[in-house]
């Protein structure tokens, strides 16, 4: 059930301890066997919790001829029987989700709440995209055509996809990548992230396990970028899904534009530079809430993440000091104990990178607070988090990914120009609004674009086909994971119209 009580918890994690997981390509339904590397615990540097070898150029040849072959009786299959598939799927991460909570808590340093919300996710996904392959792909709907001449729309998959995910969702937004592409008709080359390949090595097995053919979906772990480089340079692949940073988003973009044959689609969800603008009529425990919600909940480490939060001059002090109040009482530690409210960030580079930036924070005097996680940092990649105060509402060029809040004080009559320069920056990704004045949330709408809007509520944890996610400019092309549209630039459309009687040409004229 999706219920875990914490004495579940707690022997799900002893037996995931006990377990030595293995990653590695997974091509036909089989492990490839080859050279492996160990895989660490963010929360404990000196667990190997498994092991895991990379595709080989060779494996990536393999996988995409599989793919090639099996792709067409798929498409075939339609709309109903892609769906039949995928909710077994959804079914089986359901039946499995203690196993599966405790290795997002071991491998991606989860704690319990982020992990039975990432496996309800990726339950979300299969159901939700086998309604749409059903929905969508059996009869579209079109106007009546002239006497004497039926029409009909067609959609197919595009051949093989290769999708590429993140760490940050390691079982939800690789499900949820593979599931769009699967019900849409294609076959699947999946990259995991590098950190995380664990956790997509059970997916796999549990997509095969409920009755895909193994030939339509093939794990290919890298390391340091080349398998999806290869996978995206790989003549034999007609489309790329990635969630990611807009840099490697930017990368993938050039090489498909460098690539001779076919023009491909490119599906990009990447980061953001989100803001949260409150107004002096918001209720200030629930901005607290909130905002500690949106910006250190999960160690920050959402796409969806508060970055930056501009609060009214006048009321800026008293929130400031709740804030820092509320932070300390939020719990840092082992992600698998049920009390913790944050556990580590993803790797030793993560927490370098944060640390850096919060070294110049410090530097330049802008800290307001910052949780004592005492000695922590020495056993895994644990980072304090911290509120610091900006002297500019563009002062982030770009996204930080971790637990670090920035205010900016504003001056409402200086609203206009405040939010510009945010919006300024490009990215579009969520943005927040606490006000009891509806004419507040529509001024700051028009100012700062954004694919989510998110009024007197957090700002994270869109849920598949309630609040569809995804943004503009440089946080990602659309469509929206988990909207009514997420499947369609899977696919090719085909208008098929056909004369019935017995003249020729055009019955229409
Ligand atoms: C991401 O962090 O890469 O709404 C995207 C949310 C999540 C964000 C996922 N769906 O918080």
């Amino acid at each position: 059930s999706l219920v875990l009580t914490r004495e579940k918890a707690a022997s799900a994690r002893a037996r995931a301890e006990a377990e030595r997981w293995r990653g590695g390509a997974i091509i036909g339904g089989a492990l490839v066997e080859g050279g492996s590397r160990p895989v660490t615990s963010p929360s404990d540097r000196a667990r190997v919790i498994g092991d895991v070898s990379s595709a080989t150029p060779a494996d990536i040849d393999r996988a995409v001829a599989l793919a090639r072959a099996a792709h067409p009786g798929w498409d075939a299959s339609g709309g109903a029987g892609r769906a039949a598939v995928l909710r077994a799927m959804g079914d089986a991460l359901e039946a499995d989700m203690d196993r599966l909570v405790a290795l997002l808590s071991l491998e991606g340093g989860k704690t319990l709440n982020d992990g039975v919300a990432e496996v309800r996710e990726a339950v979300d996904f299969c159901r939700y995209y086998a309604h749409l392959a059903e929905k969508q792909f059996s009869q579209p709907e079109l106007l009546n055509g002239p006497v004497g001449e039926t029409n009909r729309l067609e959609l197919r998959g595009r051949g093989v996809f290769a999708c590429i995910s993140p760490w940050n969702f390691p079982l939800a937004i690789f499900t949820g990548q593979i599931a769009a592409a699967l019900a849409a008709g294609n076959a699947v080359l999946a990259k995991p992230a590098e950190q995380t390949p664990l956790i997509a090595a059970e997916a796999v097995r549990l997509f095969h396990g409920a009755g895909l053919d193994p030939a339509l979906l093939a794990l290919l772990p890298g390391e340091g970028g080349t398998v999806g480089a290869a996978l995206v340079g790989h003549p034999g692949i007609d489309g790329v899904a990635f969630t990611g940073g807009t840099d490697t988003a930017r990368a993938i973009n050039r090489a498909l534009a460098g690539r001779d044959g076919p023009i491909l689609p490119f599906i990009a969800e990447t980061g953001g530079l989100n803001g949260m603008f409150v107004d002096t009529t918001a209720l200030r425990e629930q901005v607290v809430d909130d905002v500690l919600l949106s910006a250190v909940g999960s160690a920050g480490q959402r796409c969806s993440a508060l970055r930056v939060l501009f609060l009214p001059r006048d009321s800026a002090d008293a929130l400031i000091e709740t804030l820092a109040g509320a932070l300390d009482t939020l719990v840092v530690g082992d992600p698998a104990d049920p009390a913790t409210d944050i556990g580590p960030v993803i790797d030793a580079e993560a927490r370098a990178a944060l640390e850096a930036h919060a070294q110049k924070l410090e530097q330049e005097g802008r800290v307001i607070a910052r949780r004592d996680i005492g000695a922590l940092a020495e056993r895994g990649d644990f980072f304090a988090p911290v509120i610091a105060e900006v002297p500019e509402p563009d002062y982030l060029e770009r996204e930080v990914f971790g637990p670090i809040l920035h205010v900016y004080r504003y001056d409402p009559a200086d609203l206009p120009r405040v939010a510009g320069r945010l919006a300024a920056r490009g990215y579009g990704l969520t943005l927040g609004v606490h006000s009891r004045i509806e004419r507040f949330a529509e001024e700051v709408r028009a100012l700062v674009p954004a694919g989510n809007l998110y009024v007197n509520r957090s700002m994270i944890g869109a849920v598949v086909g309630v609040q569809p996610f995804g943004g503009e400019g440089l946080s990602g092309t659309g469509p929206k994971a988990g909207g009514p549209h997420a499947l369609l630039r899977y696919a090719v459309e085909r208008a098929v119209s056909i004369n019935i009687t017995a003249q020729g040409g055009d019955p229409a004229l």
